[in-house]
């Protein structure tokens, strides 16, 4: 038999949440590679929301013997190959709470620094984190110890070889309103003028009640807002709109998504009438300049569309997508818009400028994708 002399991956990574969206949120991380006594875990920012949670992190330690009262070793130098070897996550920022999904990925290199590749070797456990730095989670179904997974039978050829770890915790629903309450009280203040904006049994998308929005001349607003929960970097937001009457000279923008404070916009979704055509369109900002895409697809008048628009706040990472009725229509990535606020906090739905009357019903926002209903 040929002794083969394993060497290990070292590395320990930092995570950086952008002070975000989701798109899928979308919370930026960036990593680095250190060398050090542990193997580098991950997490995926995206789902976490900035300002609510801290982010829960930890690092993985091993162990020839699946044994809680033996010493777990944050190395896997020194244990042959052909050995059993067994995986434990260690919580090491704590605060937390709630259920997470830990996916464990083995992957493996020929050259230490290199390109890592999957082994094929995976699984995933579903757990609940207590909020305790120090919690300790086993690569196991149920982050017990029972059951947790021999990685060393994989290590079956001379490599580096690291565990990949991502903690994915669930989305965060932040604001639903189907105006079912038969006013506005869940919302969080109006914006109008040259218009009115109020809920009723406005041929309603869903339930009893809807909201309708109009507007009397060109720039008015007839608008609600939510303010968010501060630190939002990534979010979705989900409309049921109907359109009573088509944009003719002016635009009709059923959303816009801003930060309240400095009231400078990330994204905002319009109709516009474009030589008779009514089109959707997106307008964001993205350094110094105002930009705006079109699409070939518009509004019927008097039917119900699905809009979900998605922001995310970057520096060089910032997106902002269109989804109409489930389809992706626009996107624009690779934004800078950091400028227009520390986060993204407001929302209005209504009519932004008209003159028109659109109905709006069914809103939902959330750090990840929606979908329709
Ligand atoms: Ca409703």
């Amino acid at each position: 038999m040929i002794k083969v002399k394993r060497k290990y991956k070292l590395g320990l990574i930092y995570l950086v949440m952008v002070t975000i969206i989701v798109t899928t949120i979308i919370v930026t991380v960036s990593l680095s590679l250190n060398e050090s006594e542990t193997f580098p875990w991950q997490i995926t920012g995206r789902e976490v929301v900035v300002g609510q949670q801290p982010a829960p992190k930890g690092e993985t330690t091993y162990s020839q013997i699946n044994d809680e009262n033996v010493a777990w070793s944050n190395t896997l130098s020194n244990i042959p190959l052909d050995s059993e070897c067994y995986c434990r996550l260690n919580i090491t920022q704590g605060g937390y709470v709630g259920d997470v999904t830990i996916d464990w990925t083995l992957e493996s290199s020929t050259d230490q620094g290199g390109t890592w590749t999957e082994t094929g070797f995976s699984m995933t456990t579903q757990t609940t984190l207590s909020g305790e730095m120090g919690q300790i989670v086993y690569a196991s179904a149920d982050g017990t110890i029972t059951g947790n997974h021999n990685w060393g039978q994989h290590y079956t050829a001379s490599a580096w070889y690291r565990l990949r770890v991502v903690i994915n915790v669930p989305p965060v629903g932040l604001f639903k309103s189907g105006y079912e309450t038969g006013d506005l009280t869940e919302w969080d203040g109006k914006w109008v003028w040259r218009g009115s904006i109020s809920a009723g049994p406005f041929q309603p998308h869903q339930g009893t009640y809807s909201c309708k929005a109009e507007t009397t001349g060109a720039w008015g607003a007839a608008m609600a807002f939510k303010r968010l929960p501060a630190g939002q970097q990534l979010i979705y937001v989900r409309v049921y709109v109907l359109f009573e009457t088509l944009p003719d000279v002016y635009n009709m923008y059923p959303i816009y998504i801003r930060n309240l404070e400095t009231n400078k916009q990330f994204v905002g979704v319009f109709a516009r009438n474009v030589a008779g055509k009514i089109i959707w369109i997106i307008n964001y900002g993205n350094g110094g300049s105002w930009n705006y895409k079109n699409s070939a697809k518009g509004p019927s008048l008097g039917a119900w569309h699905c809009l979900e628009v998605m922001a995310k706040r970057g520096s060089g990472d910032g997106e902002v997508r269109l989804f109409v009725d489930g389809e992706e229509l626009l996107s624009a990535i690779g934004l800078d818009n950091t400028m227009f606020g520390p986060d993204i906090n407001g929302v209005l739905v209504g009519l932004g400028e008209g003159p028109g009357i659109i109905v709006v019903d069914c809103v939902e926002i959330s750090t990840a994708p929606i979908g329709p209903e």
